[in-house]
């Protein structure tokens, strides 16, 4: 017998990694080479809605109101057919669906809209199709869909470890209140997907090796730090594994630059602010936005210790955010259509 289907709505956020996600050990699977470690926050949520529908002939894919692109309409209806298969209708007539989703982000920015849009998706389409999973076998959905998305699936920091498709989904860690200065320094689309990107590090960069052996390696000290709420050392390992990535997608061929002249100034502004006394560390994901990590009490100091050393342009452009939940379903009635609850695209802070 096959499950009962209804329509269903989940909300996830975007995390940003304090020690990076770059390179797959198995593509298909989407397995990391490395394990990584990140923030989920509490800003920017995606908010997405699966109806499936006796009527469609496809999957229907809708992208902040608008029809979705043919890549991600590509992902996500190979996503659905991986949910139909584990749902056990591998053998019947696929039944199509309706898939609505809302960034309060601009997608493709570097703002982790492929985090928290394929957790939402993951939880939404799952109990959309009647599987009813637990947190564990939700992250591993969710990973086959965009790896960095099981992370969101966990609130607050998140730990995924490499693994094997049953051990690599991404638990909660303990650690100090965190807090994170999100500087964006451009919400246009990217030239080269992190997928792509990453795929061209693994496969031409010098420094791919190093790199994963590196990231790696910085896992246990940072878990170290979080557990003695040492600050300074996840810091310096935070920023150092940033550049350290960086440095290998500028070796690929052709090179990736994803850091710009003003991403740089961040970086320098954050080393200024800790000479001036102040715990502030930069990391940087695929695109120009830079991301300033702190204690949470200290937010509203460093963003305006920020504007401070960068001038008053920067004001508008920086978004504070805090450690925020991990994926949930929300009520029937809060379809992701819904223009009330569709974040303006603006970038805006915390409530
Ligand atoms: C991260 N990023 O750890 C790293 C740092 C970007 C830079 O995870 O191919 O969209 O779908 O598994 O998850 C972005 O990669 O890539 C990412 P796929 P994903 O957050």
């Amino acid at each position: 017998m096959t499950p009962a289907l209804a329509e269903a709505t989940a909300l996830a956020h975007p995390n940003i990694a304090l020690i990076k996600y770059w390179g797959k050990e198995d593509d298909d699977l989407v397995l990391p080479a490395a394990g990584s470690l990140s923030l989920t926050l509490d800003v920017f949520p995606t908010t997405t809605t699966v109806t499936p529908d006796t009527g469609l002939t496809r999957d229907v894919v809708e992208l902040d109101g608008r029809p979705a692109g043919p890549t991600t309409a590509y992902r996500v209806g190979a996503f659905l057919d991986l949910v139909r298969a584990l749902a056990g209708r591998a053998g019947a007539k696929p039944l199509h669906a309706r898939v609505r989703t809302r960034n309060a982000v601009p997608t493709g920015a570097g703002l982790a809209s492929s985090a928290s849009g394929f957790a939402a998706l993951a939880l939404a389409a799952s109990s959309a199709y009647g599987l009813r999973l637990d947190r564990p076998g939700l992250g591993r959905l969710a990973r086959r869909g965009s790896g960095s998305a099981c992370r969101s699936i966990v609130p607050g920091l998140a730990l995924w470890r490499a693994g094997d498709d049953a051990s690599s989904y991404a638990v909660p860690v303990e650690g100090p209140p965190l807090g994170m200065v999100i500087v964006v320094a451009d919400v246009g689309g990217k030239k080269v997907s992190s997928r792509e990107a990453m795929r061209r590090t693994r496969d031409t960069s010098p420094y791919y090796a190093a790199w994963v052996r590196s990231a790696a390696a910085d896992l246990g000290p940072a878990l170290e730090a979080l557990r003695h709420d040492d600050l300074a050392a996840l810091g310096e390992l935070v920023e150092s594994n940033a550049l350290r990535m960086h440095a290998a997608i500028a070796a690929c061929r052709p090179p990736i630059r994803y850091l710009r002249p003003e991403s740089l100034m961040v970086f320098e502004a954050a080393e200024e602010l800790r000479v001036s006394g102040l715990g502030v560390y930069a990391t940087a994901d695929a695109g120009p936005n830079v991301v300033l990590v702190c204690r949470l009490r200290d937010l509203a100091r460093v963003s305006e210790a920020l504007v401070g050393r960068l001038g008053q342009a920067f004001a508008g452009r920086i978004v504070s955010a805090g450690p925020g939940p991990g994926a949930r379903l929300v009520p029937v009635g809060t379809a992701a259509e819904d223009p009330a609850r569709g974040a303006p695209p603006a970038v805006r802070g915390r409530p």
